[in-house]
């Protein structure tokens, strides 16, 4: 069925959409998946309800890949509100599948939630972890009155994570628990991982 989808101001414009065209999906009566392909650190909708999660390590204090590229677009204030964020153990800020909230700072969108994804290989339930990871941020999200939020592919790069099975997983907790959050986005950096994306959301989200 098709309904609707309300225009959205900054990252990108639609007047109207039906549910699975221009990586549209419907996923509850008042909540929409959009996929995009491009740089996250330069996403936003309305920068004061919205959101860029970040895959970060448990230390959070910066590292490579999406990680880096939101902290050098932050700026430095980034890293000191990191720091600020307790231990739970030394050197661990966020466990794995567990998620932190600051602002953005210099960041177009108001928020990053950092949460921490499974390295595929060591982690003992990398389904579980990375489930935990997107429903954790959704939560902190729900917590902290974000009505948009974007998302990479957490754990497929650095942390190797397998990108048909993270799609999956990725897709069918953001279903489950996305709930009143009004716009939920990915924003895809490579194009192999943008097509494995809409192909799952075409499978699970338009039945
Ligand atoms: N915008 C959107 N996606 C991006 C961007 C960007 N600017 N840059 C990279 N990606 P990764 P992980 C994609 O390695 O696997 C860091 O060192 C990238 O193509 O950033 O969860 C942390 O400190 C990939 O698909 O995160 C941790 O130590 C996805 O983002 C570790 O890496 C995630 O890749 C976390 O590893």
């Amino acid at each position: 069925s098709s309904s609707p989808v309300r225009g959205i101001v900054g990252f990108s414009m639609m007047a109207s959409a039906t549910a699975g065209e221009d990586g549209h999906f419907k996923l509850s009566e008042t909540s929409v998946l959009k996929i995009n392909k491009g740089d996250i650190t330069k996403w936003f909708i309305d920068g004061s309800s919205d959101a860029i999660v970040n895959p970060a390590n448990p230390r959070m204090l910066g590292g490579g890949g999406a990680d880096g590229a939101i902290h050098r677009a932050a700026g430095p204030e980034l890293k000191e509100a990191c720091y600020k964020v307790p231990e739970v153990q030394p050197g661990i800020r966020c466990p794995t599948g567990e998620a932190r909230i600051t602002p953005g700072f210099k960041l177009p969108a108001s928020h990053v939630i950092h949460t921490v994804g499974p390295i595929y290989d060591s982690d003992k339930d990398p389904k579980g972890s990375l489930r935990n990871a997107y429903k954790n941020c959704l939560t902190v999200a729900k917590e902290n009155n974000i009505k948009y939020i974007a998302f990479p592919s957490i754990s497929c790069g650095v942390y190797g994570y397998p990108y048909e099975e993270a799609a999956t997983v990725a897709l069918s907790t953001i279903k489950e628990f996305a709930n009143d959050i009004k716009e939920v986005h990915f924003v895809l950096f490579a194009d192999d991982i943008y097509d494995i994306w809409t192909k799952k959301a075409k499978e699970l989200l338009l039945v």
